[in-house]
């Protein structure tokens, strides 16, 4: 079966397919993003808004990079930063400090609107996240971190943005209600719609600038004296935050029946 990897980002998709034996196809659809330290609870949402979108199994991955003298910032912000900054300002940031240590984190999720047997990887099942109440442990990637208060503002902006964009997708929702039990409700309550939770990390070092490939902050990210950007695709992704998180989704994912 084709496998939906929902994102705007063709590099995800890229190096998915290296791990996965069934085909994948992206489904590019920009889901909306809850505000939220943990990248579990932001994938488990983008899991579970893309799977209403699309009406048939879905991948999505969240991911993010973590400097280490930034307390973690701009980690679950990456890709606003990315868009804002740039990766030549967060370097010109990073090289202020004596320790540019950092690290990827990545939490690819699934969901297909059906239950999980158990097995080590954390399903989220709920959406605990929106009102800044602690999650439990298995629904996270593995820190008790709080996620951060929503203000109602930022709230009733992302319902308003949400719906926005259902206005432009109502067939891919109608696909998702018909195909789909009363589990998957609106954007105010599709608690229950449970979401399969695979992480990854590599740590590495902020530096200056290096190589053509890959895509996003890779030119800044060195590991093991090369940054990410002058690896081939394979060798990023046999030590890479996702290439860690996709082989535990593909271990998974083709011992299943799904
Ligand atoms: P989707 O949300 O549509 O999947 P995105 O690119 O916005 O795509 P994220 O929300 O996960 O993805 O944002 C993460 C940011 O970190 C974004 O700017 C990426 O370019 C960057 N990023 C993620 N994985 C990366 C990797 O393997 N190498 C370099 N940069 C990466």
């Amino acid at each position: 079966m084709t496998l939906r990897f929902v994102t705007t980002n063709p590099g995800k998709v890229r190096e998915a397919r290296e791990h996965l034996a069934s085909p994948v196809e992206q489904l590019e659809f920009d889901t909306p993003e809850i505000q939220a330290e943990d990248l579990g609870a932001v994938a488990a949402h983008k899991a579970r808004a893309a799977y209403r979108h699309a009406g048939e199994p879905v991948v999505v991955d969240d991911s993010g990079l973590f400097v280490g003298a930034f307390d973690g910032f701009p980690g679950p912000y990456s890709s606003y930063v990315y868009d804002r900054l740039g990766i030549e300002r967060v370097w010109r940031l990073a090289r202020e400090e004596d320790d540019r240590a950092a690290a990827f984190r990545g939490v690819v999720a699934y969901c297909d609107g059906e239950e999980f047997a158990a097995t080590p990887e954390p399903v989220d099942r709920d959406a605990g996240d929106r009102d800044g109440t602690e999650r439990s442990p298995d629904a996270r990637t593995g820190s008790a971190r709080r996620s951060a208060p929503r203000s109602r503002g930022g709230e009733a902006a992302s319902r308003e943005a949400t719906r926005e964009r259902r206005g432009q997708d109502q067939a891919g929702d109608e696909r998702a209600t018909a195909t789909t039990d009363e589990q998957v409700r609106g954007d105010d309550g599709d608690e229950g719609l449970p979401v399969k939770l695979f992480e990854g990390v590599v740590p590495g070092e902020i530096v200056a600038p290096r190589g053509d490939g890959g895509f996003g902050y890779d030119p800044i990210f060195e590991y093991d004296d090369r940054t990410f950007a002058e690896m081939e695709p394979d060798e990023k992704n046999a030590v890479s935050h996702r290439g860690r998180a996709l082989s535990k989704f593909a271990e998974w994912y083709e011992a299943t029946d799904r």
